[in-house]
């Protein structure tokens, strides 16, 4: 992820919708699994090379900066138009050093809902950083500081949690117990040092299941001062693997009525006239407590859920794609790469490599003592894998999640979380007559 940049450049996600609610409802109806007409999307996942520490990277887009809170009243959203919130704080929590106390590197990172395409006529609606599926990669140094202006565009709330990043809990980005969620228009500051090294993500922590499920996640890479794993594996090329789940249909049935439901709190908020504890704000455990059981409010988890839908992921994705749209990971002969896996999807995945065997080299960012040889590493919810290979096997090769129910689209094998490991410097003895790629 690219650094904040002193000048002012255009947004990163700059849509300037100004639909109407209806039209918002319709845009999140139509933005499910299409089977006759094909819905127009922006393509925003692209694969990109990326310097970090002279080596090249390759990973999910690297953004280009939206510019710092002055801009905080661009929305792309109809309801604040609707009822003109007065937005736009700055919310600095204790805990870390001021501006002029250490030397910051500075990111501006926001949240809107973009429509997403999966796969060639599958789109969703998704909360997403910077306009982007996943969110931009970090790449940063062990030891640096780091201040990230997090702004929300959206009429939801939404925090940021650093997982796996050793830092102050004001920064730690858990709604209700370490901050308030940030709410509609406002910047929360986060300010920390890298540390430790290593594979790290980030991820929203407000409405989990909806918000980092959907797209509000994306890689923390922190560089080691001294990287003592590619004296072993002198690897050149570095690749960042988010694995992702989607039930396309629970996404569009939450987030439709999430929207309806933020109109009304957002509206009453505007005039002040929000009753927390109709809308379940309460000042704590105890004052929610007496709430329920004296009647005067009604949990969600005491209603039947409106929409009945349960969360069945039927699209499985690697950096936003399923396959055959997923990006391919390019080898040479005699090359080491790194494979970074980072699982934001809550189920286990268990990523077996054809023709090779890799060596896994660390877990949750941590080195392992001694590394393993495998050609399946299970990849569980919220965990980060590392591993290397080398290349002495000229071919393609797929590698894929062996729980065969997630190399499906839609029920449809094959299909999902699986790419291909392809030989750069290598004339095919055999094709295929019949290829997607081709
Ligand atoms: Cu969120």
């Amino acid at each position: 992820m690219a650094e904040k940049k002193p000048s002012t450049e255009s947004p990163a996600a700059s849509s300037t919708s100004t639909s109407t609610s209806q039209a918002r409802r319709e845009f999140l109806r139509s933005a499910a699994m299409v089977g006759g007409g094909v819905i127009a999307v922006n393509t925003i996942q692209s694969s990109t090379a990326h310097a970090a520490n002279g080596h090249e990277h390759h990973g999910s887009q690297q953004p280009s900066m939206p510019a710092a809170a002055d801009q905080v009243r661009e929305y792309n959203t109809m309801m604040f138009h609707q009822h003109k919130m007065q937005p736009g704080n700055i919310i600095e929590p204790p805990g870390s050093p001021a501006d002029n106390e250490v030397d910051y590197k500075e990111f501006d990172i926001d949240v809107t809902i973009i429509e997403h395409e999966i796969l060639p006529g599958v789109t969703t609606p998704v909360f997403a950083f910077n306009g982007q599926v996943p969110g931009p990669e970090f790449h940063v140094n062990e030891g640096d500081w780091i201040k990230v202006n997090f702004t929300n565009r959206t009429e939801e709330m939404h925090t940021i949690h650093w997982h796996g990043i050793i830092l102050p809990y004001t920064m730690d980005g858990v709604p209700m117990v370490t901050q308030d969620p940030v709410h509609p228009g406002d910047t929360f500051v986060y300010r920390f040092q890298a540390k430790p090294s290593g594979t790290r993500w980030y991820h929203c922590h407000w409405s989990t299941p909806l918000h980092a499920g959907s797209a509000m996640h994306g890689a923390f890479i922190i560089h080691p001062k001294e990287e003592k794993l590619r004296k072993r594996f002198p690897y050149k090329r570095d690749y960042t693997l988010m694995l992702e789940a989607w039930d396309v249909d629970f996404i569009r049935e939450e987030m439709n009525g999430l929207l309806e439901g933020m109109k009304e709190v957002n509206m009453l908020m505007s005039q002040g006239k929000l009753d927390p504890q109709t809308h379940g704000f309460f000042r704590d455990y105890a004052a929610f407590k007496q709430a329920v059981l004296s009647g005067q409010y009604i949990p969600p988890y005491l209603k039947s859920r409106s929409s009945g839908v349960e969360i069945k992921p039927n699209f499985f994705a690697i950096n936003g794609k399923s396959y055959p749209a997923t990006q391919r990971l390019a080898i040479k002969q005699g090359e080491w790469i790194r494979v970074r896996f980072i699982n934001a999807s809550g189920l286990p995945h268990y990523m077996h490599l054809h023709g090779h065997d890799f060596w896994w080299v660390a877990q949750d960012g941590n080195d392992l003592s001694e590394p393993r040889r495998l050609n399946t590493i299970t990849v569980e919810p919220g965990g980060t894998y590392d591993v290397m290979v080398y290349g002495d096997n000229p071919g393609f090769w797929t590698w894929h999640d062996h729980k065969t129910t997630q190399v499906r689209n839609n029920g449809i094998y094959p299909g999902g979380m699986l790419t291909v490991l392809a030989y750069e410097d290598f004339e095919p003895t055999y094709v295929p007559s019949v290829s997607v790629d081709q």
